[in-house]
């Protein structure tokens, strides 16, 4: 199968309306929407999601954040989705970030980066079954011979 990534539009996100722009680059770079869906989601659901960071000091602000309303999750497909996703999200301090990336572009504080993304197709798989535990879409785009040779 396809490489997939997990990419979820965190709460400011969806409430400073990036939810158009953000989908509008995934797509124009030419990655396939294999999943999506508006979902606010509960302490325990966050706190697996990111239960890697759990000894972090922020964690707390963090899955208080993630909670804070509805977040947009989705998984992308395509060639090197995982990291050229991540590249197009721009590094995790958005001051960082260089400007053409979401976070470069959108967010200034790392508590409110508007964005996540898998970190590796190990990860992605892992935060796929969590968040779509339905399996992603299956459809094929008639357009993918005029974006892969
Ligand atoms: P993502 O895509 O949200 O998982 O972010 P990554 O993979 O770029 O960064 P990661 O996994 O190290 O951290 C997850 C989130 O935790 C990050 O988007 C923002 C928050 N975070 C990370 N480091 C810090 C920090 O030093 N302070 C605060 N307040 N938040 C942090």
């Amino acid at each position: 199968m396809a490489e997939q990534t997990f990419i979820m539009i965190k709460p400011d996100g969806v409430q400073r309306g990036l939810v158009g722009e953000i989908i509008s680059r995934f797509e124009k770079k030419g990655f396939y929407l294999k999943g999506l869906k508006l979902i606010t989601v509960d302490r325990p659901f966050a706190e697996k999601h990111y239960s890697d960071l759990s000894a972090k000091p922020f964690f707390n602000g963090l899955v208080e954040y993630i909670i804070s309303g509805p977040v947009v999750a989705m998984v992308w497909e395509g060639k090197g989705v995982v990291a050229t996703g991540r590249k197009l999200i721009g590094a995790t301090n958005p001051l960082a970030s260089e400007p053409g990336t979401i976070r470069g572009d959108f967010a200034i504080d790392i508590g409110r980066n508007v964005i996540h993304g898998s970190d590796s197709v190990e990860s992605a798989n892992k935060e796929i079954a969590l968040w779509f535990p339905e399996g992603p879409a299956n459809w094929q785009s008639s357009l993918h011979s005029w974006i892969y040779e």
